[in-house]
């Protein structure tokens, strides 16, 4: 199942960073920490590539910081790419942020030549509560789902510093499936746009493979050390959903509800600090996915060189 979700105000976000691009001086790209592979938007990439970059792995504080360390490691080690690890509601860290701004771009400041900084990022990141710890204030909405920003906002720092807050935004074909799965887990996906056992099901394998204890400490599902790794993904859900009395009538376990309470327990970190990905495995996915849309090109030339040849023929 591949995920797709661009809805009307991503089209309309991307119209806008195109045309906003060129009077900014400096991109914070917010990334989530727990996905720092699958958060980091290709079309924005495209959009704003041309501009010096921040890169935020933000919600460090829910995310395996071992795992950041790696994560903060590879990015570092891109040239172009600067990237650092945040808990968006610390105002001390978040507010490092400004000097990196003036790193990147020496030259802004000053009421002639304000700094003007494009917040970006996928949706539910955290992209408006950084917003409100760097102002200090509560001008930007927030809210725990995708989608509460629905339209572009600029946000005065100071007198010679500007923010503008974006709409979260996807890309329209999430090519890297793992990527599309770690996403809609990690709540930037509309709800209606995935389905939540498949999620669950995908999340559960990352889970049994790195988090084994973690579940056990959650859910206390009685297992001999290393047992659950070996279990299908569909009979840990069900025995988490039954542990959590997630029943139906007949003592079937209600799946979307087991599905639910997994997902919820990541998304609030309630299992604990888990990263879903590593540099090495989201490369991997990343080939993966390369040779499949190769392949895919490959077979729409064919079908379209076919149609040719056919029409070709019928021609006097
Ligand atoms: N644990 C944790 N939660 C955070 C952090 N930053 C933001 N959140 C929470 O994440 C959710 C989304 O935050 P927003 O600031 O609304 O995210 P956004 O990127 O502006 O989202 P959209 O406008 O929908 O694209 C909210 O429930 C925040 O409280 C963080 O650093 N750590
Ligand atoms: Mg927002």
């Amino acid at each position: 199942m591949a995920i797709q979700w661009f809805p009307g105000h991503m089209h309309l976000t991307r119209k806008a960073i195109t045309e906003r691009i060129k009077d900014i001086d400096v991109v914070i790209e917010v990334l989530d920490a727990r996905l720092p592979g699958s958060s980091a938007n290709p079309l924005l990439a495209e959009l704003t590539g041309h501009k010096p970059t921040l890169k935020v792995l933000n919600k460090q504080d829910v995310a395996d910081p071992e795992r950041t360390a790696l994560w903060l490691d590879w990015y570092n080690a891109q040239s172009v790419t600067r990237a650092v690890a945040l808990d968006a509601s610390e105002p001390a860290p978040a507010r490092k942020l400004i000097d990196g701004c003036h790193q990147l771009a020496p030259n802004r400041g000053g009421m002639a030549k304000p700094m003007r900084v494009l917040i970006c990022g996928v949706p539910n990141v955290g992209k408006s509560t950084l917003i409100n710890t760097l102002t200090n204030k509560r001008q930007a909405k927030t809210g725990d789902e995708a989608g509460i920003t629905k339209l572009e906002q600029r946000i005065t720092l100071a007198d010679d510093f500007y923010l503008w807050d974006t709409p979260g935004m996807l890309w329209p074909r999430i090519s890297v499936e793992e990527s599309g799965y770690n996403l809609a887990a990690s709540g930037a996906v509309g709800r209606n746009a995935y389905d939540e056992e498949l999620v669950a099901l995908e999340l559960l394998r990352r889970l049994q493979a790195h988090y084994a204890p973690l579940l056990e400490a959650r859910y206390k599902l009685g297992l001999p050390p290393g047992a659950m790794a070996q279990m299908r993904d569909d009979e840990l859900l069900e025995a988490i959903g039954r542990k959590r009395g997630a029943v139906l009538g007949g003592g079937r376990v209600n799946l979307q509800k087991a599905a639910e309470i997994v997902m919820t327990d990541f998304r609030t970190a309630t299992l604990g600090r888990i990263t879903l990905e590593t540099p090495a495995e989201f490369e991997a996915w990343r080939e993966v996915a390369a040779l499949r849309e190769a392949e895919r090109e490959a077979r729409k030339q064919a079908r379209e060189n076919r149609k040719k040849k056919g029409s070709g023929v019928r021609e006097p």
